[in-house]
Protein backbone atom coordinates (compact mmCIF):
# COMPACT_ATOMS: atom_id res chain seq x y z
CA UNK A 1 0.00 0.00 0.00
CA UNK A 2 1.10 3.07 -0.69
CA UNK A 3 1.73 6.53 1.42
CA UNK A 4 2.54 9.65 1.35
CA UNK A 5 5.47 9.48 3.96
CA UNK A 6 7.52 7.23 5.78
CA UNK A 7 7.67 7.96 9.52
CA UNK A 8 10.32 6.64 11.73
CA UNK A 9 9.93 6.66 15.66
CA UNK A 10 12.82 5.79 17.05
CA UNK A 11 14.12 5.36 20.85
CA UNK A 12 18.18 5.36 21.46
CA UNK A 13 19.54 3.57 24.69
CA UNK A 14 22.66 3.64 27.00
CA UNK A 15 24.05 7.27 25.14
CA UNK A 16 26.98 8.61 27.01
CA UNK A 17 25.67 11.44 28.99
CA UNK A 18 27.71 14.14 27.99
CA UNK A 19 26.60 13.15 24.04
CA UNK A 20 23.23 13.48 25.07
CA UNK A 21 23.93 16.63 26.82
CA UNK A 22 25.84 18.48 23.49
CA UNK A 23 23.98 20.35 21.59
CA UNK A 24 26.45 21.06 18.97
CA UNK A 25 27.55 17.12 18.63
CA UNK A 26 23.69 16.63 18.81
CA UNK A 27 23.03 19.24 15.73
CA UNK A 28 26.07 17.94 13.61
CA UNK A 29 24.97 14.57 14.27
CA UNK A 30 21.34 15.10 12.73
CA UNK A 31 22.91 17.02 9.97
CA UNK A 32 25.10 14.49 8.76
CA UNK A 33 22.56 11.88 8.91
CA UNK A 34 20.15 13.90 6.84
CA UNK A 35 22.72 14.51 4.23
CA UNK A 36 24.15 11.15 4.25
CA UNK A 37 19.98 9.65 3.51
CA UNK A 38 20.75 12.37 0.56
CA UNK A 39 18.12 15.15 1.92
CA UNK A 40 18.34 18.67 1.39
CA UNK A 41 18.62 20.70 4.69
CA UNK A 42 15.85 23.65 4.68
CA UNK A 43 16.71 24.83 8.24
CA UNK A 44 17.39 23.84 12.15
CA UNK A 45 16.99 24.71 15.51
CA UNK A 46 18.81 23.81 18.18
CA UNK A 47 18.15 24.57 22.23
CA UNK A 48 20.17 23.03 25.29
CA UNK A 49 18.39 23.31 28.11
CA UNK A 50 19.74 23.83 31.48
CA UNK A 51 20.48 22.04 33.40
CA UNK A 52 20.57 19.21 30.79
CA UNK A 53 18.68 18.24 27.75
CA UNK A 54 18.62 19.15 24.06
CA UNK A 55 15.71 19.68 21.74
CA UNK A 56 16.06 19.90 18.20
CA UNK A 57 14.26 19.90 14.24
CA UNK A 58 16.17 19.84 11.08
CA UNK A 59 13.82 20.65 7.87
CA UNK A 60 14.26 18.87 4.90
CA UNK A 61 12.85 19.19 2.19
CA UNK A 62 11.52 15.96 1.84
CA UNK A 63 9.89 16.70 5.68
CA UNK A 64 11.74 16.84 8.89
CA UNK A 65 14.42 15.10 11.85
CA UNK A 66 13.23 15.84 15.41
CA UNK A 67 15.05 14.74 18.29
CA UNK A 68 14.84 15.41 22.66
CA UNK A 69 17.34 14.30 24.84
CA UNK A 70 17.83 13.08 28.32
CA UNK A 71 21.36 13.04 29.09
CA UNK A 72 20.25 11.40 33.10
CA UNK A 73 18.22 9.00 31.38
CA UNK A 74 21.05 8.10 28.41
CA UNK A 75 17.81 8.57 26.33
CA UNK A 76 17.09 10.02 23.06
CA UNK A 77 13.54 10.30 21.43
CA UNK A 78 13.60 10.68 17.58
CA UNK A 79 11.55 11.19 14.88
CA UNK A 80 12.23 10.99 11.33
CA UNK A 81 9.88 12.02 8.80
CA UNK A 82 11.02 11.70 5.11
CA UNK A 83 8.55 12.07 1.47
CA UNK A 84 9.53 10.42 -1.26
CA UNK A 85 11.69 7.59 -2.56
CA UNK A 86 15.24 9.00 -2.44
CA UNK A 87 15.51 9.62 1.29
CA UNK A 88 15.90 6.52 3.15
CA UNK A 89 14.99 7.38 6.78
CA UNK A 90 16.78 4.19 7.63
CA UNK A 91 19.84 5.87 6.46
CA UNK A 92 19.26 8.65 9.40
CA UNK A 93 18.47 5.95 12.01
CA UNK A 94 21.69 4.17 11.67
CA UNK A 95 24.26 7.50 11.19
CA UNK A 96 22.51 9.07 14.25
CA UNK A 97 22.83 5.32 16.66
CA UNK A 98 26.77 6.08 15.89
CA UNK A 99 26.70 9.57 16.33
CA UNK A 100 25.32 9.10 19.32
CA UNK A 101 27.24 6.18 20.27
CA UNK A 102 24.15 4.55 21.31
CA UNK A 103 24.13 1.19 23.26
CA UNK A 104 20.95 0.03 21.90
CA UNK A 105 18.53 1.08 19.26
CA UNK A 106 14.94 0.26 18.54
CA UNK A 107 12.81 1.83 16.02
CA UNK A 108 9.19 1.28 14.42
CA UNK A 109 8.03 2.73 10.69
CA UNK A 110 4.62 4.05 10.12
CA UNK A 111 3.86 4.81 6.86
CA UNK A 112 2.18 7.80 6.93
CA UNK A 113 -1.22 8.96 4.91
CA UNK A 114 -2.42 5.82 2.91
CA UNK A 115 -2.95 7.25 -0.94
CA UNK A 116 -5.96 5.15 -1.26
CA UNK A 117 -7.59 5.85 1.69
CA UNK A 118 -7.46 10.13 0.79
CA UNK A 119 -9.42 12.35 -1.27
CA UNK A 120 -7.12 13.62 -3.99
CA UNK A 121 -7.49 16.86 -5.69
CA UNK A 122 -4.40 17.31 -7.70
CA UNK A 123 -3.26 21.40 -7.97
CA UNK A 124 -0.78 22.67 -9.67
CA UNK A 125 1.70 24.07 -6.56
CA UNK A 126 1.71 28.15 -6.78
CA UNK A 127 5.43 28.81 -8.19
CA UNK A 128 6.69 25.50 -7.27
CA UNK A 129 9.21 25.48 -9.93
CA UNK A 130 10.48 28.50 -8.98
CA UNK A 131 10.98 28.01 -4.90
CA UNK A 132 12.62 24.31 -6.13
CA UNK A 133 14.64 26.04 -8.13
CA UNK A 134 15.69 29.01 -5.22
CA UNK A 135 16.26 25.61 -2.71
CA UNK A 136 18.85 24.15 -5.13
CA UNK A 137 20.69 27.09 -5.25
CA UNK A 138 20.62 28.30 -1.99
CA UNK A 139 18.70 25.68 0.11
CA UNK A 140 18.26 28.58 2.65
CA UNK A 141 20.54 26.34 5.17
CA UNK A 142 21.45 28.46 8.04
CA UNK A 143 22.53 26.93 11.34
CA UNK A 144 20.41 28.53 13.88
CA UNK A 145 21.73 27.09 17.67
CA UNK A 146 20.61 28.84 20.91
CA UNK A 147 22.17 28.79 24.65
CA UNK A 148 19.69 28.84 26.73
CA UNK A 149 19.74 30.00 30.67
CA UNK A 150 16.83 29.08 32.23
CA UNK A 151 15.14 28.42 35.89
CA UNK A 152 11.35 26.73 35.89
CA UNK A 153 9.66 29.38 34.78
CA UNK A 154 12.27 32.13 33.10
CA UNK A 155 14.84 31.49 30.36
CA UNK A 156 16.94 33.84 28.37
CA UNK A 157 18.55 32.53 24.99
CA UNK A 158 21.00 33.68 22.75
CA UNK A 159 22.06 32.19 19.32
CA UNK A 160 25.53 31.33 18.46
CA UNK A 161 27.27 30.32 15.53
CA UNK A 162 27.40 26.50 16.48
CA UNK A 163 31.18 25.43 17.34
CA UNK A 164 31.60 26.09 21.16
CA UNK A 165 35.12 28.14 21.42
CA UNK A 166 36.20 26.62 24.53
CA UNK A 167 34.87 24.02 26.52
CA UNK A 168 36.37 21.70 29.90
CA UNK A 169 35.01 19.93 32.53
CA UNK A 170 37.34 21.51 35.17
CA UNK A 171 36.89 19.49 39.08
CA UNK A 172 34.64 22.40 39.94
CA UNK A 173 31.89 23.08 37.22
CA UNK A 174 31.53 23.20 33.23
CA UNK A 175 33.97 25.81 31.45
CA UNK A 176 32.44 26.98 28.18
CA UNK A 177 33.16 29.57 25.68
CA UNK A 178 30.50 30.61 22.76
CA UNK A 179 30.83 32.67 19.79
CA UNK A 180 26.81 34.39 20.13
CA UNK A 181 25.57 36.72 17.25
CA UNK A 182 24.23 39.41 19.30
CA UNK A 183 26.53 39.23 22.23
CA UNK A 184 30.07 38.61 21.19
CA UNK A 185 31.67 36.19 23.03
CA UNK A 186 30.36 34.52 25.92
CA UNK A 187 31.94 32.99 29.17
CA UNK A 188 29.33 30.07 30.73
CA UNK A 189 29.75 28.05 33.78
CA UNK A 190 27.72 25.25 34.30
CA UNK A 191 25.59 26.46 31.95
CA UNK A 192 24.99 30.12 32.87
CA UNK A 193 26.21 33.82 31.77
CA UNK A 194 29.02 34.88 33.31
CA UNK A 195 30.22 37.81 30.99
CA UNK A 196 29.98 38.74 27.40
CA UNK A 197 31.99 40.90 25.29
CA UNK A 198 29.33 43.10 24.35
CA UNK A 199 27.86 44.02 27.64
CA UNK A 200 30.34 42.97 30.35
CA UNK A 201 31.44 46.92 30.96
CA UNK A 202 28.26 47.29 32.74
CA UNK A 203 28.98 44.83 35.35
CA UNK A 204 32.58 45.06 35.78
CA UNK A 205 32.15 49.23 35.65
CA UNK A 206 29.89 48.76 38.45
CA UNK A 207 31.52 46.71 40.40
CA UNK A 208 34.10 48.70 41.06
CA UNK A 209 34.18 52.22 40.26
CA UNK A 210 31.21 52.88 42.98
CA UNK A 211 33.20 52.14 45.53
CA UNK A 212 36.74 52.79 44.19
CA UNK A 213 35.17 56.22 43.93
CA UNK A 214 33.02 56.57 47.25
CA UNK A 215 36.38 55.29 49.27
CA UNK A 216 38.52 58.38 50.23
CA UNK A 217 42.17 56.09 48.85
CA UNK A 218 42.04 52.14 48.11
CA UNK A 219 45.21 51.03 48.12
CA UNK A 220 44.35 47.16 48.93
CA UNK A 221 41.82 45.78 47.25
CA UNK A 222 40.85 42.18 47.51
CA UNK A 223 38.45 40.86 44.66
CA UNK A 224 37.42 37.25 44.99
CA UNK A 225 36.19 35.20 41.92
CA UNK A 226 36.36 37.42 38.57
CA UNK A 227 38.59 34.69 36.85
CA UNK A 228 37.65 36.62 33.90
CA UNK A 229 39.37 39.53 34.60
CA UNK A 230 37.19 42.56 34.34
CA UNK A 231 36.93 43.40 37.96
CA UNK A 232 40.75 43.87 38.36
CA UNK A 233 40.66 45.39 34.54
CA UNK A 234 38.89 48.31 35.69
CA UNK A 235 40.46 48.36 39.82
CA UNK A 236 43.90 49.36 38.28
CA UNK A 237 43.09 51.95 36.36
CA UNK A 238 42.79 54.39 39.36
CA UNK A 239 46.52 54.93 39.70
CA UNK A 240 46.45 54.83 43.90
CA UNK A 241 45.98 51.68 44.01
CA UNK A 242 49.18 49.79 45.61
CA UNK A 243 48.10 45.95 45.30
CA UNK A 244 45.07 43.90 43.73
CA UNK A 245 44.69 40.63 45.05
CA UNK A 246 42.73 38.51 43.11
CA UNK A 247 41.62 35.02 44.44
CA UNK A 248 39.80 32.92 41.69
CA UNK A 249 39.01 28.88 42.51
CA UNK A 250 39.31 27.65 39.22
CA UNK A 251 42.24 27.90 36.80
CA UNK A 252 40.54 27.21 34.06
CA UNK A 253 38.01 29.87 33.82
CA UNK A 254 41.15 32.30 33.68
CA UNK A 255 42.96 29.93 31.37
CA UNK A 256 39.32 29.86 29.25
CA UNK A 257 38.83 34.12 29.27
CA UNK A 258 43.06 34.25 28.35
CA UNK A 259 42.44 33.01 25.17
CA UNK A 260 38.91 33.91 24.10
CA UNK A 261 38.16 36.89 25.96
CA UNK A 262 41.82 38.84 25.82
CA UNK A 263 39.95 42.75 26.37
CA UNK A 264 38.58 41.41 29.50
CA UNK A 265 41.82 39.29 30.64
CA UNK A 266 44.04 42.48 29.52
CA UNK A 267 45.21 42.99 33.61
CA UNK A 268 45.57 39.47 34.30
CA UNK A 269 49.37 40.00 33.99
CA UNK A 270 49.59 43.52 35.57
CA UNK A 271 52.12 43.93 37.91
CA UNK A 272 50.27 45.69 41.00
CA UNK A 273 47.79 42.14 40.42
CA UNK A 274 48.75 38.83 43.06
CA UNK A 275 46.82 36.26 41.27
CA UNK A 276 46.30 33.48 43.46
CA UNK A 277 44.00 30.09 42.46
CA UNK A 278 42.50 28.75 45.57
CA UNK A 279 39.38 28.99 47.46
CA UNK A 280 38.07 32.67 48.28
CA UNK A 281 36.74 31.27 51.06
CA UNK A 282 39.81 29.45 52.53
CA UNK A 283 41.91 32.67 51.96
CA UNK A 284 39.35 35.40 53.93
CA UNK A 285 39.69 32.96 56.55
CA UNK A 286 43.19 32.88 56.70
CA UNK A 287 43.67 36.66 55.60
CA UNK A 288 44.63 38.95 58.85
CA UNK A 289 42.22 41.58 60.01
CA UNK A 290 41.88 44.96 58.83
CA UNK A 291 44.12 44.19 55.50
CA UNK A 292 42.01 45.52 52.42
CA UNK A 293 40.32 48.75 51.65
CA UNK A 294 37.63 47.04 49.46
CA UNK A 295 36.94 43.44 49.16
CA UNK A 296 34.90 43.19 45.92
CA UNK A 297 32.94 39.45 45.80
CA UNK A 298 32.55 39.04 41.98
CA UNK A 299 30.85 35.56 42.88
CA UNK A 300 29.17 33.02 40.32
CA UNK A 301 25.42 32.25 41.27
CA UNK A 302 24.66 30.37 44.11
CA UNK A 303 25.01 26.42 43.22
CA UNK A 304 28.03 24.59 42.64
CA UNK A 305 31.49 26.23 43.66
CA UNK A 306 29.52 29.79 44.07
CA UNK A 307 27.36 28.45 47.16
CA UNK A 308 29.68 28.75 49.44
CA UNK A 309 29.99 32.47 49.12
CA UNK A 310 26.56 33.01 49.96
CA UNK A 311 27.58 32.01 53.72
CA UNK A 312 26.74 34.02 56.74
CA UNK A 313 31.00 33.09 58.15
CA UNK A 314 32.11 34.01 54.74
CA UNK A 315 30.84 37.47 55.08
CA UNK A 316 31.93 37.05 58.52
CA UNK A 317 35.44 37.02 57.44
CA UNK A 318 35.04 39.48 54.94
CA UNK A 319 33.86 42.32 57.69
CA UNK A 320 36.69 41.35 59.74
CA UNK A 321 40.02 41.43 57.16
CA UNK A 322 38.33 44.83 55.93
CA UNK A 323 39.70 47.77 57.47
CA UNK A 324 37.80 50.56 59.98
CA UNK A 325 36.50 52.38 56.76
CA UNK A 326 36.50 49.25 53.92
CA UNK A 327 33.52 48.50 51.76
CA UNK A 328 32.21 45.44 51.07
CA UNK A 329 30.47 44.95 47.46
CA UNK A 330 29.18 41.93 45.60
CA UNK A 331 27.12 40.94 43.42
CA UNK A 332 24.22 40.00 45.03
CA UNK A 333 21.77 38.13 41.83
CA UNK A 334 18.46 39.63 40.07
CA UNK A 335 15.50 40.92 42.03
CA UNK A 336 13.16 39.49 39.52
CA UNK A 337 15.20 35.88 39.24
CA UNK A 338 16.68 35.16 42.38
CA UNK A 339 14.29 36.72 45.09
CA UNK A 340 15.17 34.05 47.83
CA UNK A 341 18.59 34.39 47.86
CA UNK A 342 18.60 38.08 47.86
CA UNK A 343 16.23 38.33 50.43
CA UNK A 344 18.86 36.28 52.50
CA UNK A 345 21.39 37.58 51.78
CA UNK A 346 20.92 41.12 52.06
CA UNK A 347 19.52 40.10 55.71
CA UNK A 348 22.65 38.12 56.32
CA UNK A 349 24.50 41.46 55.67
CA UNK A 350 22.40 43.68 57.78
CA UNK A 351 23.47 41.08 60.68
CA UNK A 352 27.16 41.56 60.14
CA UNK A 353 27.86 45.15 59.10
CA UNK A 354 24.58 46.54 60.95
CA UNK A 355 20.93 47.82 59.70
CA UNK A 356 22.22 51.10 58.46
CA UNK A 357 25.26 49.73 56.40
CA UNK A 358 23.89 48.03 54.06
CA UNK A 359 22.90 49.29 50.55
CA UNK A 360 21.49 48.23 47.28
CA UNK A 361 22.50 49.31 43.98
CA UNK A 362 20.87 48.34 40.18
CA UNK A 363 22.25 47.54 36.49
CA UNK A 364 21.19 46.64 33.71
CA UNK A 365 23.02 43.11 32.18
CA UNK A 366 20.83 42.24 29.25
CA UNK A 367 22.44 38.82 29.39
CA UNK A 368 21.34 37.99 33.15
CA UNK A 369 18.21 36.82 33.27
CA UNK A 370 15.63 39.43 33.44
CA UNK A 371 18.37 42.19 32.70
CA UNK A 372 18.09 43.70 36.09
CA UNK A 373 21.17 42.94 38.21
CA UNK A 374 21.86 43.91 41.75
CA UNK A 375 24.90 44.41 43.25
CA UNK A 376 25.50 45.28 47.13
CA UNK A 377 27.36 48.12 48.93
CA UNK A 378 28.44 47.39 53.19
CA UNK A 379 30.09 49.76 55.01
CA UNK A 380 32.68 49.08 57.92
CA UNK A 381 32.62 52.34 58.97
CA UNK A 382 30.35 55.35 58.20
CA UNK A 383 31.01 55.53 54.40
CA UNK A 384 27.83 56.83 52.30
CA UNK A 385 27.65 55.36 48.58
CA UNK A 386 26.05 58.93 47.70
CA UNK A 387 27.23 61.30 50.40
CA UNK A 388 30.69 60.52 50.21
CA UNK A 389 30.93 60.21 46.43
CA UNK A 390 33.27 63.37 44.92
CA UNK A 391 31.39 64.48 42.19
CA UNK A 392 33.82 65.95 40.20
CA UNK A 393 36.63 63.13 40.52
CA UNK A 394 33.96 60.49 39.39
CA UNK A 395 33.17 62.74 36.35
CA UNK A 396 37.12 63.54 35.54
CA UNK A 397 37.66 59.86 36.11
CA UNK A 398 34.85 58.62 33.49
CA UNK A 399 35.55 61.08 31.32
CA UNK A 400 39.65 60.12 31.21
CA UNK A 401 38.92 56.55 31.22
CA UNK A 402 35.82 56.73 28.28
CA UNK A 403 34.02 54.74 30.26
CA UNK A 404 30.36 53.66 28.72
CA UNK A 405 28.29 52.48 31.35
CA UNK A 406 29.93 54.53 34.99
CA UNK A 407 29.51 58.20 35.65
CA UNK A 408 28.33 60.05 38.48
CA UNK A 409 24.92 60.84 37.52
CA UNK A 410 24.49 56.90 37.14
CA UNK A 411 26.17 56.49 40.57
CA UNK A 412 23.87 58.07 41.95
CA UNK A 413 20.62 56.79 39.85
CA UNK A 414 21.77 53.21 40.71
CA UNK A 415 20.88 53.90 44.66
CA UNK A 416 17.14 54.78 43.25
CA UNK A 417 15.01 51.44 44.28
CA UNK A 418 12.10 50.84 42.75
CA UNK A 419 9.31 49.90 45.46
CA UNK A 420 9.20 45.95 45.05
CA UNK A 421 13.14 45.72 45.50
CA UNK A 422 13.14 48.16 48.47
CA UNK A 423 10.36 45.78 49.53
CA UNK A 424 11.74 42.60 48.85
CA UNK A 425 14.93 43.33 50.87
CA UNK A 426 13.52 45.58 53.09
CA UNK A 427 15.89 48.43 52.33
CA UNK A 428 15.05 52.55 52.13
CA UNK A 429 18.09 54.52 51.37
CA UNK A 430 17.61 58.03 50.75
CA UNK A 431 20.69 60.35 51.01
CA UNK A 432 21.62 62.06 54.46
CA UNK A 433 19.62 64.99 54.73
CA UNK A 434 16.83 63.96 52.40
CA UNK A 435 13.33 63.51 54.01
N1 LIG B 1 24.19 35.15 36.72
C1 LIG B 1 25.38 35.92 36.64
C2 LIG B 1 25.97 36.27 37.94
C3 LIG B 1 27.19 37.11 37.81
C4 LIG B 1 28.38 36.41 38.17
N2 LIG B 1 29.62 37.10 38.08
C5 LIG B 1 30.01 37.38 36.77
C6 LIG B 1 31.47 37.37 36.61
C7 LIG B 1 31.91 38.46 35.73
N3 LIG B 1 33.20 38.89 36.06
Amino acid sequence: MSTLGRHIVVEYYDCPAEVLDDVVRIEKGMEQAALTAGATIINSSFHHFSPYGVSGVIVIQESHLAIHTWPEYGYAAVDIFTCGEPVDPWVCYQVLKEALEAGNGSAMELGRGQVQLLPHTPKQPLHASTIDDRIKEDPQYKRNIWFTERDDAIALSLRHKGDVLFREQSELQRVEVYDTYAYGKMLTLDGMVMTTEVDEYVYHEMITHVPMLVHPDPKRVLVIGGGDGGAVREILRHPGVEEVVMVEIDEVVIRASREHLPEIASALDHPKLSLKVEDGIQYVTNAPENSFDLVIVDSTDPVGPGEGLFSETFYMDVHRILKSDGIQVTQSESPRFNTKVMREIYDCYRRIFGQDKVFCYLINVPTYPSGTWSLSFSVKGDLHPLNNLDENRAAEFTQEHKLRYYNDQVHRAAFALPGFVQQLIGLDQRPYGSD
